[in-house]
């Protein structure tokens, strides 16, 4: 597989390089955060974000989508559960949860702080975005309190998407209390290829 990541350090790209580092592929880096909402990048995502990832000639953009596709084409890596499974229904079910019932909350709280110019952020729904993101951040709490890891009783793809988000939450202060979040951060830093930010 022919591979070139468009990436921007450790925000949501991070999945995706971490991903390839796991799967044993190798990989074109472009790590120019600068490049986000260029004319190069917009031909590749019309919104012009980052990653997004050229695989054998194709632009794939969605952090996600990208995880999920890479993991799919290294079986030896054995990094996701098979298309059809019920493990893989799972892995939909928690990258799902995780991307709207708790990284769009906190998203909407970065877009009102730093992402839009000052004249059109709204800063009115910060609060209510925590609780959101806490509300699900402590059913995940609850689930990853009795098992090690969201699919298949090992690491997976999966883990990586939704630890991202879960990092995210630590970073925002979000998870006190959540000893459960708190220790599944541990384990996934604890792989040496984990590419989240760690301050
Ligand atoms: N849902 C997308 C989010 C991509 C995204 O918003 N990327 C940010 C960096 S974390 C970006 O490119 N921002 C530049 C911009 O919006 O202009 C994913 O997971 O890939």
């Amino acid at each position: 597989m022919d591979v070139t990541l468009y990436e921007s350090g450790t925000s949501r790209s991070s999945r995706c390089r971490w991903t390839l580092l796991e799967a044993g592929i190798t990989f074109n880096s472009v790590a120019q955060p600068e490049l986000a909402k260029s004319d190069e990048v917009k031909a590749m995502h019309p919104l012009g974000k980052l990653p997004v990832a050229v695989i054998d000639g194709r632009a794939l953009f969605e952090s996600a989508a990208i995880c999920t596709y890479l993991a799919d084409h290294a079986p030896d890596a054995d990094l996701i559960a098979a298309p059809g499974s019920w493990g893989r229904a799972l892995h939909d079910q928690w990258t799902a949860f995780a991307l709207t019932e708790m990284e769009a909350w906190l998203w909407n709280t970065a877009v009102n702080k730093f992402v839009l110019p000052p004249d059109q952020r709204i800063e009115a729904g910060f609060e209510q975005n925590a609780m959101m993101f806490g509300r699900a951040a402590s059913m995940l709490n609850d689930v990853l309190s009795r098992q090690d890891y969201l699919v298949e009783d090992r690491f997976t793809a999966t883990d990586i998407i939704v630890g991202w988000i879960v990092n995210w939450g630590r970073r925002q202060g979000l998870l006190e209390n959540l000893e459960g979040l708190q220790a599944y951060l541990q384990r996934l830093f604890e792989r040496p290829h984990c590419a989240f930010a760690k301050d």
